[in-house]
Parts: C-alpha cells; sequence; structure tokens
C-alpha cells in the first residue's frame, strides 16, 4: 500500500570523517570566516550544528515530500510545553552518526561532550507533561509515525534556579541568546491570529447569516521549525513552535514602543504568572495562539489535498495534551462554519472525531477554568461557539440523563468555562496516563462523564525515549548491555528482557556494579564542582528528581533524614552504611509554601554536611536548576529511586521509570506508574510501602485522620517535627513554623505522619538489602531487564493505533543494524 515516492536512507555510514570534516570546515569558513582550529567553542557548536542539519534537511524534506504523496493521515501533538533539553548529541545518535562526529572532533583535539555542552537546554515546559511530549516526538518520528509537534516558541524558557542563603531564586532562562541552531524560521507559513474586538451576525451578499468582528487586535503567527529525527531510520518529522509579531499591516495602530510591547510579549515567557488578573489574560492569549495558529496550518494542508471536508478525519488526528490546547475544538469549529461555511452539524460531527485529549493530573487545582468575562472579552467568537457547544451539550442529554448529572458535566458552570469537560465532550478519545490513574478517572475524578461516554476512556500507561536516557545519557551501562545481550535492545527496548538470564551471572553483576560505579564517581565530581560538597562515592546515593509540590511529598524524605541524623548524634557508633540523599526539583515561582520546603532541605543539609559527628555518613545535596541536561547526569548515578507521593495523587510519573531503567531500585507508594513497575519487577525488587489508594479514599470518606494524634503517640515523629521549630535547625524560624502548622494545624493534607513509619520501614530494609552486594545487583539487573515495557515507542504506537488511527510511513529498514 505505501508507494514511497522516494527511498529514504538513514542510519549509519551516511557520511565519513573525511566528508563531516569537509562540511564542517565550509561551514566554520562561510559563517566566520575563521578556520576550525580558530573557532572557539560556541563557534564550533554552531557550525556543526548547521553541518548536522544539512546533512538531515534531505530526509526532512523527503519525509516530508512522502507524507503529501501518499496523503497519510498525520497526528498533530498540540502541547503548550516541549522539553526537549539538549539536540547535538541525540541528533547524532539517531542519524548513526554519533561515533564519526566523535572522531572528527578529536582530530582537532576537542571533546565532542564539551562541545554538547555549550547547548543551551530547550526548556520549554514545566516538568513530566513537557518531557513526556519531547520523548513522544522523538518516539514518534523513530517509530516512523507520520506526526508533528505543535506549540509555543517562548523567548525565555523555565527560569533558572539558584539558592541564595537556601533560598530558591529565579533567574531568566535566556536559551536563545546565542540564537538555535536547530530552527527554520518559515515566514512564508505564517498566519494572522484574531484577538478581542467585536463580534456579531449579519446577513452575508448570498443571503446566509456570516460572522463580522470590527475592532479586533491582530497579531502574527511565525512558525519556528525543528527537525525531529527518527532512530537510524531517515525520518524526520517536525516540531512546530510558534512565536508573535505584529503584522505589518498593523504597525500604524501603535503609537508608541510600549504598547506595541504589551503584545510583542505574548509569546516571551513560559507560564506567566497567573496569580493576577494580567498573568491570566496573557496565559489565556498564548493558549489561543499557538491553538488557532496550528489549526489554521493544519487546514491549509489539508485544503492542498483537494478533499470533501467529510474526508478530514481520515487525514487529520489531532492530540490535545492536557487542557491547556482545548480551544482546538471551538477553533476548527470557527474555521469550518465561518471561513469555509460547513454546517455546524457537520463541523461538530468532524471536531469530535478529530480530536482527542490526555488527562494528565487529578489535582482539582490543576483542571483548568477560565472565567466567562474573560473568555467573552479576549476571544469573543471562542465564547459563542463555546457557549453554543454547551447549550447543544445540555439539549442532547436531555431526557437521557437525569438533571444533575447534566449541570455536573456541562461546560460553563456559573461563571467559569470548564476546559477539561470541553475537551472531553468535544473529541472521541480521553486517556489517563497510567493505568491506576485512568481508574481513578472512570471511578472519581470524571466518573460523570464516565457514565455519559463509558466508550471514550481509555489508558495509555506513559513512556520514556530509552535513547535519551540510556544509549545517550548512560554510555557504560549501555556497553555492558551491548556486550551481555547484544545491541537489538537499541532499537527494540523489550530485548532488555534477554538480562534476565544474566541474574545469577557473578561477571555480569560485577560489570553491572562497575558501570554504576563509574557513573557515580562523575556525579560525585560534579557535584564538589557545583556545590562544593564532598560526597563519598560508595555511599548510596538516594535520589528525588521532580517539581517541588506538596504532594510528591520531599518533606516525608526529608523527615526520614532527620530521624537518621538524630539517631547518628544519639549513638556516633551506630553501625549505618553511608547514604548520600540528593534532590533536584523546582517550585513554581508563586508556590510559597513549596519554596519554604526548599530551603528547610537547604538548611538542614547545611547543618548535616557541617556536622563533625556525622562524617559521611549522611550527606544532603540539593542541586540547583534540575532540568533535563542535570537529570541525564543524576539518574545513571542513582542507587535509589524515591517515587513517594501520596497514592492516588501522581497521575504516572516518568523519573520512576528512568530510573529504574539506569538500575536504581525503586522505593514507592503504591502510585502512579509505580504500580506498573512493581508488577513488572515483582514485589522482591522493589520497596513499597505506605497508604494505598483505597486507604487514602477511606479517610476522605471517614474524616478520621488526625496527623496531631500521630504527633501526640509516636515519640520519633515528635522529635522530628520539634526539630523544626525549637532551634535544632538554624534560620528557619518561618518556614519551620509554616511546615508543622501545615502537619499539625491543617492536619497534614498528603498523610506524610500517617506513611512515616512505613516510609521508614521500607527505607531500613533497603538499607540492609544495598549491604549485601550480590542480592542488590541482582535486583537491579532485574529493574534494567523489565525496564524495556516503558518503552515510548510503545506508548506511541498504542496511540496510534487506538486513538490517532494513523500508520508508519513505510516498513523501515534499520539500516546498520
Ligand atoms: C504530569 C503528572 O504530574 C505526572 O504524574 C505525569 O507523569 C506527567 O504529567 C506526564 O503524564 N503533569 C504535569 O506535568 N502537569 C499537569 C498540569 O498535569
Amino acid at each position: 500500500m505505501f508507494q514511497s515516492v522516494f527511498v529514504i536512507k538513514g542510519g549509519k555510514g551516511m557520511i565519513t570523517k573525511k566528508q563531516l570534516i569537509k562540511e564542517l570546515r565550509k561551514n566554520v569558513q562561510e559563517m566566520y570566516a575563521i578556520e576550525i582550529e580558530d573557532a572557539t567553542e560556541q563557534e564550533l557548536f554552531f557550525s556543526l550544528g548547521t553541518t548536522i542539519k544539512g546533512i538531515y534537511n534531505k530526509n526532512w524534506q523527503k519525509t516530508w515530500n512522502n507524507y503529501l504523496a501518499e496523503e497519510q493521515k498525520q497526528v498533530y501533538y498540540f502541547s503548550i510545553e516541549f522539553l526537549p533539553g539538549k539536540l547535538l548529541k541525540s541528533n547524532l545518535l539517531n542519524l548513526g552518526i554519533l561515533e564519526v562526529v566523535r572522531e572528527s572532533l578529536a582530530e582537532f583535539s576537542v571533546d565532542l561532550e564539551d562541545l554538547a555542552a555549550v547547548e543551551k537546554d530547550m526548556a520549554l515546559g514545566n516538568g513530566g507533561l513537557g518531557r513526556l511530549a519531547s520523548c513522544f516526538m522523538d518516539a514518534i518520528a523513530s517509530s516512523g509515525l507520520p506526526g508533528n509537534g505543535n506549540g509555543i516558541r517562548y523567548d525565555y524558557g523555565l527560569f533558572k534556579q539558584q539558592f541564595v542563603d537556601g533560598y530558591q531564586v529565579e533567574l531568566p532562562d535566556e536559551w536563545l541568546r546565542n540564537g538555535n541552531v536547530w530552527e527554520i524560521r518559515r515566514d512564508s507559513k505564517a498566519v494572522n491570529v484574531h484577538f478581542g474586538g467585536d463580534v456579531y451576525m449579519q446577513p452575508k451578499s448570498n443571503g446566509k447569516l456570516g460572522v463580522v468582528a470590527e475592532n479586533e487586535t491582530i497579531l502574527r503567527a511565525v512558525p519556528y521549525d525543528t527537525g525531529m529525527v527518527g532512530f537510524e531510520n531517515g525520518i524526520v518529522n517536525t516540531m512546530r513552535l510558534w512565536s508573535v509579531e505584529i503584522p505589518s499591516s498593523e504597525e500604524g495602530k501603535y503609537r508608541s514602543i510600549e504598547e506595541r510591547r504589551v503584545f510583542e510579549d505574548l509569546t516571551a515567557v513560559l507560564y506567566p504568572d497567573d496569580s493576577n488578573a494580567r498573568g491570566r489574560l496573557i496565559r489565556l492569549a498564548q493558549e489561543y495562539f499557538f491553538v488557532s495558529a496550528g489549526i489554521q496550518s493544519i487546514i491549509r494542508y489539508f485544503k492542498k489535498l483537494n478533499h470533501p471536508w467529510h474526508v478530514l478525519s481520515e487525514k487529520v488526528a489531532i492530540h490535545i495534551n492536557d487542557t491547556h490546547p482545548a480551544l482546538c475544538i471551538p477553533e476548527l469549529m470557527r474555521i469550518l462554519m465561518d471561513e469555509y461555511e460547513v454546517s455546524w452539524e457537520q463541523a461538530w460531527d468532524l471536531t469530535s472525531k478529530v480530536m482527542s485529549y490526555t488527562n494528565h493530573t487529578i489535582m482539582a487545582e490543576a483542571l483548568e477554568k477560565w472565567p466567562t468575562y474573560l473568555m467573552k472579552r479576549s476571544l469573543p467568537r471562542m465564547y459563542q461557539i463555546i457557549k453554543e457547544i454547551d447549550r447543544r451539550y445540555v439539549v442532547s442529554m436531555s431526557g437521557i440523563h437525569d438533571a444533575a448529572l447534566i449541570e455536573r458535566t456541562r461546560i460553563i458552570q456559573g461563571e467559569d468555562i470548564h476546559m477539561a469537560n470541553l475537551a472531553i465532550i468535544g473529541s472521541h478519545s480521553t486517556n489517563g496516563v497510567a493505568k491506576l490513574h485512568s481508574d481513578l478517572l472512570k471511578a472519581v475524578v470524571l466518573h460523570d462523564f464516565y457514565t455519559i461516554y463509558p466508550e471514550r476512556f481509555n489508558n495509555k500507561t506513559n513512556g520514556i525515549a530509552q535513547r535519551r536516557w540510556l544509549q545517550l545519557s548512560n554510555e557504560p551501562l549501555s556497553r555492558v548491555l551491548d556486550e551481555t545481550i547484544g545491541k537489538s535492545w537499541r532499537h527494540e527496548p523489550a530485548d532488555l528482557k534477554l538480562l534476565m538470564n544474566y541474574q545469577n551471572d557473578p561477571i555480569v553483576l560485577e560489570k553491572l556494579a562497575k558501570a554504576k560505579q563509574q557513573k557515580k564517581e562523575e556525579l560525585a565530581k560534579y557535584i564538589q564542582e557545583t556545590t562544593g560538597i564532598i560526597v563519598n562515592p560508595t555511599a548510596i546515593f538516594d535520589v528525588q528528581i521532580k517539581r517541588l509540590h506538596a504532594y510528591k511529598r520531599q518533606l516525608l524524605n526529608l523527615l526520614h533524614i532527620l530521624k537518621l541524623y538524630f539517631e547518628i548524634k544519639e549513638n556516633p557508633q551506630a553501625s549505618i552504611y553511608p547514604r548520600v540523599f540528593i534532590f533536584g526539583a523546582k517550585a513554581a515561582p508563586s508556590y510559597a509554601y513549596a519554596k519554604s520546603i526548599i530551603k528547610v532541605i537547604n538548611e538542614v543539609a547545611n547543618l548535616v554536611n557541617h556536622d563533625q559527628t556525622i562524617g559521611d555518613k549522611l550527606k544532603i545535596v540539593f542541586l540547583p536548576n534540575y532540568n533535563v541536561s542535570l537529570a541525564e547526569k543524576i539518574i545513571p548515578a542513582a542507587d535509589v529511586s524515591e517515587q513517594i507521593s501520596l497514592a492516588s495523587k501522581e497521575a504516572s510519573g516518568t523519573s520512576n521509570m528512568k530510573l529504574m531503567l539506569n538500575g536504581a531500585i525503586t522505593i514507592a507508594t503504591l502510585d502512579g506508574a509505580n504500580v506498573e513497575i512493581r508488577d513488572a519487577v515483582g514485589d522482591e525488587n522493589i520497596y513499597i510501602f505506605g497508604l494505598t489508594e483505597a486507604e487514602v479514599y477511606a479517610y476522605y470518606e471517614n474524616k478520621n485522620y488526625s496527623a496531631r494524634e500521630v504527633y501526640e503517640t509516636n515519640p520519633i515523629v515528635h522529635r522530628v517535627l520539634n526539630a523544626f521549630v525549637d532551634g535544632s535547625i538554624p534560620n528557619i524560624e518561618r518556614e519551620g513554623q509554616e511546615i508543622v502548622d501545615s502537619l499539625l494545624l491543617y492536619n497534614d493534607e498528603y498523610f506524610l505522619l500517617r506513611d512515616f513509619d512505613a516510609y521508614c520501614e521500607a527505607q531500613a530494609r533497603l538499607n540492609q538489602a544495598y549491604q549485601d552486594a550480590t542480592h542488590w545487583q541482582k535486583c537491579s539487573l532485574i529493574n534494567i531487564a523489565n525496564a524495556g515495557t516503558f518503552s515510548a515507542d510503545k506508548t506511541v504506537k498504542q496511540y496510534a493505533e487506538d486513538i490517532w488511527q494513523i500508520e508508519p510511513l513505510f516498513a523501515h529498514t534499520h539500516q546498520g543494524r
């Protein structure tokens, strides 16, 4: 069925060392009028990037032409966040030229790693959701699937975090300062996006009612495309990010630079503070901006194919990644009806067939709502269409479902527009991101919708790009795997299972231990360079890396650390295996409580790390500015993976998968994908503790939890909590009180005290287990061997088959396999 017009070649042998050096030399000369030998690292990085882009550009063009020629159905993944990190090495790996480039640079005494470090992280996201979108981009291209990303090109990515006196300080992330070598600005594909104004209906010359808009603000959306290079398959898909400009036709409207600034700032920063009215307005405008631009460009493409409208859903799938792009639904309706005179009924039928939605959270505060007045004022046509969708929803459900249920599920309730409701009503698929999460959506969070549209609900457990999180970030482990089970795992992560055959092989276990040790030493060096803290690389490296949030319970980790600290203080001779607790986490700038926890962890670190009686038995390291690149350093070096959110609160988690893949052993609650990790490795190879989700809900039901009771009856909890306010920990008067209040006065919303004993008990078991090296290594091996199941390749294939109904371009050849 696939008659590709072009033969796409990819993979190894694409370029020789000689050719590469020739190209690189040419680019350095053309771009900077100098020789390679005279180029700075920055210049060399840029020239190399340009050279690499030159290598895949043809494939990029061919991939696109193939999609066009085959008229294949494509998916457009709309996400307000993408977190690709650095692209140089991943592009080299996927092109199969990592080694050629490494060797070519060596000829000039340049280390590829140094050059790679020059690249700024593309940090256009906050955390899990954005990183998932980027793992999916890599996996979609690597699976040969026709899929494109659609998002925002923020001038400033997620803030850079520094600690000053233990406090988080946020600095702007000027990732574009030196330019972005990977992107291509496409002026010819720019579109206008309309905001505000007055919108009303008026008969047109053909007698039909048409929409008239006056006094609108018109902004120009300019796309910047980045190639998403597939793994050794010659496919290059597109991630399209939109940037705002003032169209030349509108120039005259603005009298001053300040007036222009307001509009030019629309795509300036990721997640503007939404705690004030102005911030919220910008955020809503951002959502509409990238949605409208993206949908316009999709429709422009579809029109090129010259098909009747009813074919739209056979050619296009649009994915709404969390509710931020939910305006895709009314925007597609608008374009079909207002610009092409498609009837409401047909437009609605097509829209719901094209759209699908992923929910990433059950935290109520993260379910987006927009005040109607804001929508009415800034996006009046969107408001009209949403209102009509809501009205028709109510009418269509009346008589079928009871009135209360309809009221609870409608889109406009009181003064609020519920974006999740819009996303569910206007699409054909709603999925959660781990089995437990999807079950909770059906049973609790979105239960009402589940009774109305049971067939729309499904689960797609998250996955990760093994290429970045193992092949690239952990070369020592990758080499051991190659030697032990061959290289097929590099293409087929499920083949990691072959490692199970070696679980009792002392030589393999020893090799794995060595690979881990090498990464731990590298991290120890990095820790010393960046923080000055000297850690013992043979200690247990215990890692908690994720956004700072109360439900993720970094504080529970800290409570346990304090328990250990007091134990050693009381009994300095006690035999305790040395442990380094490593944190990486950013707190939202407006999230005061999370920032207090950062401060307290830093102060405890300061206290413990300088305490002579503790020595290297206990060290606490909070590495600043956690991001993708830092994760690539920490994860390969981890012995222990902390996944200790309150059961039911973490939708899935993905660092849990990355850590497991790198041989860390998980200590976890039965939350999110931890449940599936447990199923994959078995109870003996993971440390599970704490309340189950059912027990948590039972407490909600019976309202019978008393944190104070735990405090009063448990002497260790008592001792540890007192430390926050009795001066044992210096410099935390305000924060210490705030934390104790959250636990005692406000009854410990996330049940830290309830889970404390169970957590300590699991930690003690783990500590014991680590001291049996062979046993620990075997356990680690079993975790690596079973991590293949959490591959993003597998996950996107499930999306492709069950939700998007798209197929790979053709059965691509794995060259060089
Ligand atoms: C995160 C979830 O918190 C995390 O559990 C999940 O693994 C990840 O998405 C990917 O699905 N959510 C977010 O990052 N943000 C929001 C708004 O949910």
